[in-house]
């Protein structure tokens, strides 16, 4: 291999080209037409659009000759010196500040003090590059990418549960064939608009779909049933959906003997998700619960699809796995027709997070903790395995560690806008600025560009070969229409001439084709195995499927796999895993200065970060500027009417947005987009502190939030004023955080008169006639002046004895609660007197000594 392999300039004359949209997922179809003249663009009637494009995909054409593409490399005029302005430059003359900074600061500090950070939107060549430049020229365990914040949630629940993660295991054709969809947090009418012929087809059919989302977006307006959950309670609303289905039968126990392990364990954790608790949890109507479980369960074909909406969450991969547990309870995955799936997001959100631009992996899916993948894959890297890196930092946790001792201090950038798109952005700006040298490969001046001392000019989609992976798991081709500008540089040669500056030239191409025979030898074998899949056969199929194995000479080769887990799941027994996940609460509630729910998405007309739809005159005038939407309750609430400018402010920043009002949203969360950054940025308000223990996944849809009118309708929404800005929080280690951790504390803080003591937890039994306190968030003091009364009590009971719950008032035991091993009781109270102010109200529990487990309390009181 040579770094001299680039491919040469195309004919000339006008000519078409099939490729794909660069954007979504989805992956649509398109055939461009270029040359000699300004590209122009149709859809195609390729299999996922069917002849269909949504407006990004009609306006990308437009981008290619933008005047604000990036023809040059940008260095500092004043090397070293961020403030000093960026100047054009030769790739000579850039390359070699990259590769000094490079050297100078592994010198310094070590091989891991450089870093890597790359996007789901590289092919999967330029990925597959991307990690092996880490690993081999690099040699830094610091990688990792964008996806950590989109796709790792699901990525997670679906590795644990099924041995494979595939978003959707089945093709997106099977959505119109299915008699039931429930889509959780997913809104593919903005997200994903050419879906919605298959989502179409199958109401037309009669078909129900049932939509779990705060807002009524366009997708739950066209669903025949609409959930309107409370963000981040989408675990809780499946637990209490199997504790229906339980409770009704409606559980396959042929399917969950024949194909799972592990149902015994969710059966008694769902016991506790009754139907009026996850009401009152989640606000979704006991009836609704029913209609939904019922029907899901009834169907004799049935989808569950999650998003971001469920999955960007601290507990993402738990709530996935709650969809999972209901899905396989329901007898669905592997049954013709029906199953679970994650609808990935980025243009190669699937390929990007298989080949080993993550920090724990290496291409294949493989990991880098195991011994044997990393023998294999030195072996087609041809390193020896001893000198691969062991498994890095996360996503946040890399870019929170910027400038530190033991943290990257220089970092190269691929297809990502983390000054945007990162949580808790004011804190990710302050640490690039603590960063030694900052490279960034894009096509624009993002805002992270912005900050870089070298930013690297990239070829745009339609001017690079390759392949993507779409949301189906179909390896399908992103093929070169026409020439990148001169002094324009795809990643793949990038990479293979930075590999050559260091020293492992030899072992890099920059040939696409050559880069993905390589990807597919690194991958045999693996869970995402590709070995069997080349150029040739993706045109001739529309696209290979994976996994797709090789097979030997005179074998017949392998067909690639639409459908996976119709035999058996990809785990060493061959059978889904269900796991016990139990509902944690958000990690910030809102409180008197945050009194409200603020959730972050996508709007129609925008992309991600936005450095291209930003810039996209057609799309900007379907959504010029960010509106935060809120109910006309809450605005009237707060005198803000239709269009006014307004401040968003957390406990990590403000934003500003027009006020968008809309009675389609629950009246306590305001839903913001993120596309936008500098004063409009949704990130400066997002929080970072709770990460997903599995996925380190950050809760990008729930935070605590204040709103304040700033003003009329303007044109121009003024930046807040930097003075009023908290100040990031300061460099610490991260938290770790154990898993599954039950609620301390009282869940819900309703300004109304009812007050619940409740929750789960750990109970440690020192014999049955010696109760004690379980937590001090069981304890409740009536106000003065105010009475109450306490109205019910239930409780469920995990261990295999039975346990008391006691009712104490001044400390004087009131009344005892019997619940049996494994089971729940349901007392109503009306009849108890009334507590007068300043009365202490407490649960104490009492269990044989020496058992251990988990006691569910809820005790209903009305305060007067
Ligand atoms: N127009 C457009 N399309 C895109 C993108 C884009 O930026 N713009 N990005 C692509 C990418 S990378 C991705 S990942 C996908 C994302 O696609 P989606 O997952 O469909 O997009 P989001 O808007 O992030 O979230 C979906 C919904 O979740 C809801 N939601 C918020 N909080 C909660 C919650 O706690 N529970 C539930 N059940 N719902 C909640 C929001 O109201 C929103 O309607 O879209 C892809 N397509
Ligand atoms: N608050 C909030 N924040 C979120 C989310 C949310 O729902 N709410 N969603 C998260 C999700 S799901 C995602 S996927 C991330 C996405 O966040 P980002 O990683 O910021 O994604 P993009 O905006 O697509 O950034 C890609 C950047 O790279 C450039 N680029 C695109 N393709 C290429 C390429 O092939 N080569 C090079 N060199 N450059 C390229 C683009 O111009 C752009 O500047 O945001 C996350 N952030
Ligand atoms: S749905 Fe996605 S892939 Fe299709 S045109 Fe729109 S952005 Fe492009
Ligand atoms: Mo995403």
């Amino acid at each position: 291999m040579s770094t001299t392999a680039v491919p040469g300039p195309l004919p000339t004359g006008t000519r078409s080209t099939e490729t794909h949209c660069p954007y979504c997922a989805l992956q649509c179809g398109m055939t461009l037409t270029a040359g000699d003249r300004p590209a122009t663009l149709v859809p195609a009637d390729f299999p996922v659009n069917r002849s269909g494009l949504c407006s990004k995909g009609w306006s990308a054409a437009e981008l290619l000759d933008h005047p604000e593409r990036l023809l040059r490399p940008l260095v500092r005029a004043v090397p070293g010196d961020r403030t000093s302005p960026l100047v054009e430059a030769s790739w000579d003359e850039a390359l070699d500040r990259v590769v000094e900074a490079i050297g100078r600061t592994q010198e310094r500090y070590g091989r891991d003090a450089v870093g890597c950070f790359g996007g789901g939107g590289l092919t999967n060549e330029q990925a597959y590059q991307f990690g092996k430049f880490a690993r081999v020229a690099l040699r830094t365990s610091a990688i990792d990418y964008n996806g950590r914040f989109c796709m790792s949630s699901a990525a997670g629940a679906a590795n644990r549960a099924f041995g494979l993660d595939r978003g959707m295991p089945f093709p997106l054709s099977d959505v119109a064939a299915a008699d039931v969809v429930v889509l959780v947090g997913s809104n593919p009418a903005d997200t994903m608009p050419p879906a919605m012929q298959y989502f179409d087809e199958g109401r037309a059919r009669g078909a129900l779909h049932v939509v779990v989302d705060p807002r009524r977006t366009a997708t739950a307006r066209n669903a025949g049933l609409h959930l309107q959950p409370l963000p981040g309670t989408d675990l809780a609303l499946a637990n209490g959906l199997l504790h229906v289905a339980l409770a009704e039968g409606l559980v396959d126990e042929a399917y969950v003997a024949a194909r799972t392990t592990g149902f015994d364990d969710v059966r008694a954790g769902v016991a506790a998700y009754w139907p009026d608790r996850v009401e009152r949890l989640t606000g979704v109507p006991v009836e609704d619960q029913r209609r939904a479980v019922f029907a899901l369960a009834r169907a004799p074909r049935a989808i569950v699809l999650t998003a971001r909406g469920a999955e960007q969450h601290r507990s993402g991969t738990d709530t996935a796995q709650a969809w999972i547990n209901l899905a396989l309870a329901l007898g669905l995955p592997g049954r013709p027709g029906s199953g679970w799936g994650t609808v990935t997001g980025q243009g190669n959100g699937q390929g990007g997070r298989e080949h080993g631009q993550k920090a724990d992996q290496l291409p294949g899916y493989r990991l880098l903790s195991d011994p044997a993948a990393r023998a294999h894959v030195a072996g087609v890297w041809g390193v020896d395995p001893g000198d691969l890196p062991q498994p890095g930092r996360s996503a946040f946790e890399l870019l929170d560690s910027l400038g530190t001792d033991g943290g990257v201090r220089t970092l190269l950038v691929l297809a990502s806008n983390v000054a945007v798109s990162a949580p808790d952005a004011r804190r990710v700006l302050s640490r690039l600025g603590d960063l030694d040298f900052l490279a960034v490969s894009d096509f624009f001046l993002s805002e992270t560009a912005e900050l870089a001392d070298v930013v690297l000019p990239s070829a745009m989609w339609a001017e690079e070969s390759g392949t993507m992976t779409n949301l189906e798991g179909r390896v399908i081709r992103r093929r070169r229409a026409l020439d990148p500008p001169v002094g324009v540089r795809d990643d793949l040669q990038l990479l293979a001439e930075l590999a050559g500056r260091l020293g492992a030239g030899h072992l890099f191409s920059a040939d696409p084709e050559t880069v993905f025979a390589e990807l597919g030898r690194a991958s045999a074998g693996g869970t995402a195995d590709y070995s069997g899949i080349t150029y040739r056969r993706i045109d001739d199929e529309q696209g290979v499927f994976w996994p797709c194995p090789a097979t030997g000479d005179g074998e017949e080769r392998h067909p690639g796999t639409p459908r996976l887990f119709t035999e058996r799941f990809a785990t060493p027994d061959g059978r889904a895993r269900f796991l016990r996940v139990e509902h944690v609460e958000a990690h910030e509630r809102p409180d008197a200065d945050y009194p409200y729910v603020l959730t972050t998405g996508r709007v129609l007309a925008q992309y991600q970060s936005g450095t291209q739809t930003r810039r996209s005159r057609s799309l900007q005038l379907i959504a010029p500027t960010p509106r935060a939407e809120l109910h006309p309750d809450l605005a009237r609430q707060l005198g803000i009417g239709p269009d006014d400018v307004v401040e968003l402010a957390t406990r990590r920043g403000r934003a500003r947005f027009h006020a968008a009002v809309t009675d389609a949203i629950r009246p306590d969360v305001v839903f913001a987009p993120f596309h936008w950054g500098g004063g409009s940025s949704a990130n400066a308000l997002t929080d970072a502190d709770a990460l997903d223990p599995t996925s380190k996944m950050p809760a990008f849809k729930v935070c605590a939030v204040a709103v304040v009118r700033i003003g009329g309708p303007a044109e121009r929404i003024p930046a807040p004023p930097t003075a009023g800005q908290p100040r990031p929080s300061p460099h610490r280690r991260q938290p770790t955080r154990e898993a599954h951790q039950p609620s301390r504390r009282r869940t819900a803080t309703v300004k109304s008169t009812p007050r619940f003591l409740q929750g789960v937890y750990p109970i440690t039994g020192e014999g049955l006639s010696k109760p004690g306190p379980v937590d001090p968030a069981l304890r409740y003091t009536v106000p003065s002046g105010r009475s109450a009364q306490a109205l019910y009590f239930r409780g469920g009971n995990s261990t295999g004895e039975l346990v008391y719950v006691l009712l104490v008032r001044d400390g004087e035991p009131m009344r005892w609660f019997p619940i049996g091993a494994r089971s729940d009781t349901h007392v109503p109270l009306r009849v108890v007197e009334d507590l007068t102010g300043g009365t202490v109200v407490e649960l104490h529990a009492a269990a044989p000594e020496g058992v251990l487990g988990e006691v569910v309390v809820d005790l209903g009181l009305v305060e007067v």
